[in-house]
């Protein structure tokens, strides 16, 4: 027996509207309870008042929602109440006395799954479009959610069907006199779809790193200015700048907004030998930031060897010139700030940069489909026409559960545990 759920949309905290969400079989009773009888028609908005017993709740507007045709695909309401906290409160108390229950974070969504309203890519997207932070993120996200994704990997399943079905017919007709070109044809498709599937995880990362959001780190030896850069590039006194060497320890991060992407710029410990033990782990950590980040900044001084490669930004050309190939800034007067800005901006779009097919955006992805491609190569090396069949219906099964039209029991926590309760 479905249970009925239910749970704020909105944001709570004092405002003029908060608007309660209620889905599962029981909504149409409990909307006749808490209005007296008078449920408005179906997906018309009407201004309710809602009673618990002889004590009025609220005035509201309120919205039946029957189901199919519901985003959870269920029977389901809306309540537009004013957002005071005792309001709330005091709906939700006559909500569970109507036997409705609290729903879990993802619940909305994952009913809609079930009830085939949205496939599993789609509901990533709409999680990622409530995490978007940028524009550009917005539009990534908003293209999976319409369906772009899945769009992609249906298409490759049917074409792979296509195949079985054809290798099929050579397992069940051997001696028949099949077209001798089936089996060329046969192959050729399955190269053909592995090829498309090693380009898309290829092209994957820019998809991937605009979802997370990406991570620079300032390097350098110490007392360079980096992190007065760190400063100067996020117009924030976040980190302890000091003519003393050996200041920061702790990798210090702050979120910032580079070409419309999500930008960590994380400021590290100055790169020498210290007999400090606790800076002598800011050192190693910093190494270890430097070799995860996305992209380096290599912070120098007019005064200090230049490194051989990467981006070198001179700090300090207050003082003296910035040798070749360097960016030169000085984080104290400001001169050449506005140029590194715009460098590291095009560096983030460059690393998100997106053209043709929509691609990959979660590391789930990457899996699902190198599955299918490692299936699919087995497929064109296997000797055995029923071993043939079975990869290609194990490749078939890895893409199904990308969508969730196949066998994603085990996933469905992780995918709808990150999505924020009332969704
Ligand atoms: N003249 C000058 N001094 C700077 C500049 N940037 C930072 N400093 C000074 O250099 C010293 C070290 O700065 P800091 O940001 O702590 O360097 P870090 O050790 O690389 O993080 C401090 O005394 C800063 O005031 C600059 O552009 N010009
Ligand atoms: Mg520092």
């Amino acid at each position: 027996m479905v249970s009925t759920i239910f749970a704020l949309a909105t944001a709570s905290g004092r405002a003029a509207i908060a608007i309660m969400r209620l889905s599962g079989p029981a909504c149409h009773d409990i909307l006749r309870a808490l209005c007296r009888g008078q449920v408005p028609p179906p997906r018309r908005a009407a201004l309710r008042s809602l009673w618990s017993g002889d004590d009025l709740l609220d005035r509201a507007l309120v919205l039946w929602l029957p189901g199919p045709g519901s985003y959870t695909g269920e029977d389901s309401a809306e309540l537009h109440l004013h957002a005071g906290p005792a309001i709330i409160d005091a709906v939700a108390d006559a909500l569970v006395a109507c036997g409705a229950s609290p729903a879990e974070p993802g619940a909305f969504t994952r009913r809609g799954f079930r009830n085939g309203r949205l496939d599993l890519l789609e509901a990533e997207g709409i999680a990622d479009l409530i995490e978007a932070e940028t524009q550009a993120q917005r539009r990534q996200a908003l293209r999976q959610t319409e369906g772009a994704l899945s769009r992609l990997y249906d298409d490759w399943a049917a074409r792979l069907r296509l195949v079985l079905a054809q290798q099929e017919a050579l397992i069940d007709f051997p001696d028949e006199a099949l077209p001798p070109e089936i089996e060329a044809t046969l192959l050729a498709e399955l190269a053909a779809l592995g090829s498309e599937m090693a380009a898309h995880m290829a092209a994957g990362g820019p998809g991937e790193r605009l979802r997370r959001g990406l991570v620079f780190a300032i390097v350098g030896p110490p007392n360079v200015g980096k992190s007065s850069l760190l400063n100067a590039l996020t117009g924030r006194d976040a980190a302890i700048v000091s003519a003393l060497p050996g200041t920061t320890r702790d990798a210090l991060e702050v979120r910032v907004v580079l070409g419309d992407v999500p930008v960590t710029l994380v400021d590290t410990a100055g790169q020498r030998e210290t007999s400090d033990a606790v800076e002598a782990e800011g050192v190693r950590r910093a190494r270890a930031h430097a070799e995860q980040a996305d992209l380096v900044l290599q912070v120098i001084d007019p005064f200090s060897p230049v490194p051989p490669a990467g981006l070198v930004v001179c700090n300090k050309i207050d003082q003296a010139l910035a040798p070749a190939g360097t960016i030169g800034v000085s984080a104290l007067t400001g001169a050449g700030l506005a140029d590194l800005t715009a460098t590291l901006a095009g560096r983030a779009r460059a690393l998100t940069a997106q053209s043709g097919p929509p691609p990959l955006t979660r590391a789930r992805h990457r899996a699902g489909i190198g599955e299918a491609a490692a299936h699919l190569d087995r497929a064109a090396q296997a000797h055995w026409p029923e071993l043939r069949g079975e990869e290609l219906r194990l490749a078939m099964r890895a893409l199904g559960r990308l969508t969730g039209r196949i066998g994603v029991e085990d996933l469905l926590d992780t995918v709808f545990g990150q999505f924020c309760i009332g969704k």
